[in-house]
């Protein structure tokens, strides 16, 4: 890895499976027999907020129960190491990144505990239940406290920062993730606009996004990342 200097990282579901977090399209990923996109839309609180509630506030509970893996790891002695430029932008709204010892880390998809109120915009550490009579400890207001998370149809956090490093970087690294959700599934594309740039894959199986990449590394997480930053 000495050639490169500026490494992106995107991880997915599958870098915290190995920890107990479950993903979101493997045979187990349904929850209550609902599909994760009608449980994670601004219409879908609308309808039904304590159900969306519930669903976050089990999630949150969970994180609870998980430690980061050998894989987490891996990352956060990377980044110690690295000499160049380094982010690591996760779509996991769980903390075991962090709890591993990374800190150069955008939560793209938002964060299970943190929890944002809808009319003052303010946000907070969370680590209770919310429900639609949670009342917002910056403005007063009940009813306006949602999980502080991207659903369908609303913009990722951060997403000049992370379009500047794609552009810059000259290794990226795709990390258990589906590539079924956009815009994370385009930041290959973006990356490989720079003609140089190093890119590879790391899951347990092919992936929507394979083809895009000049190296492949199949298996898991917890096995194949304490290799490759070996
Ligand atoms: C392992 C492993 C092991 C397992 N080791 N690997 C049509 C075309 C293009 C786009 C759209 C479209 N229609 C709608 C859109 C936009 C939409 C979208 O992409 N929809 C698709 C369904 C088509 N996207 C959005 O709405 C996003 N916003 C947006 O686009 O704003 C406009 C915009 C425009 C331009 C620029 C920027 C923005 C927002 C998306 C929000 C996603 N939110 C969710 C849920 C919220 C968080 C939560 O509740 O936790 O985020 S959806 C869900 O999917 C979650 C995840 O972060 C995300 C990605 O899933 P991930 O991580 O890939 O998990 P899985 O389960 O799919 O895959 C796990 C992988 O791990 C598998 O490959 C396994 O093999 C592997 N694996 N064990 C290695 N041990």
């Amino acid at each position: 890895m000495s050639a490169e200097r500026n490494i992106v990282i995107l991880t997915g579901a599958g870098m915290s499976a190995e920890s107990g977090v479950p993903t979101f399209r493997g045979v187990d990923g349904l929850w209550e027999g609902h599909r994760i996109e009608e449980v994670a839309s601004p219409d879908a609180f609308r309808r039904n907020p304590e159900l969306v509630h519930r669903f976050y506030n089990l999630r949150r509970a969970a994180l609870n129960t998980v430690e980061p893996n050998a894989g987490h790891l891996a990352l956060a002695k990377l980044e110690r190491e690295w000499r160049g430029n380094f982010l690591l932008v996760t779509q996991n709204v769980d903390d075991l990144h962090e709890r591993a010892g990374s800190e150069k880390l955008i939560h793209m998809h938002g964060e299970l505990r943190k929890a944002r109120c809808e009319c003052c915009g303010a946000v907070f550490p969370w680590t209770q239940e919310l429900s639609s009579g949670t009342r917002c400890r910056a403005c007063g207001e009940i009813g306006g406290m949602r999980p502080h998370i991207v659903w369908f149809g609303e913009m990722p956090f951060e997403m000049e920062t992370i379009m500047n490093a794609l552009k810059s970087a000259d290794l990226f690294l795709c990390i258990g993730t589906s590539g079924m959700v956009y815009p994370a599934a385009g930041f290959a594309q973006m990356a490989a606009q720079n003609r140089a740039c190093r890119l590879v894959e790391f899951n347990i199986e092919s992936t929507e996004i394979s083809r895009q990449f000049r190296e492949r590394v199949i298996g898991p997480v917890s096995v194949e990342l304490p290799k490759f930053v070996e």
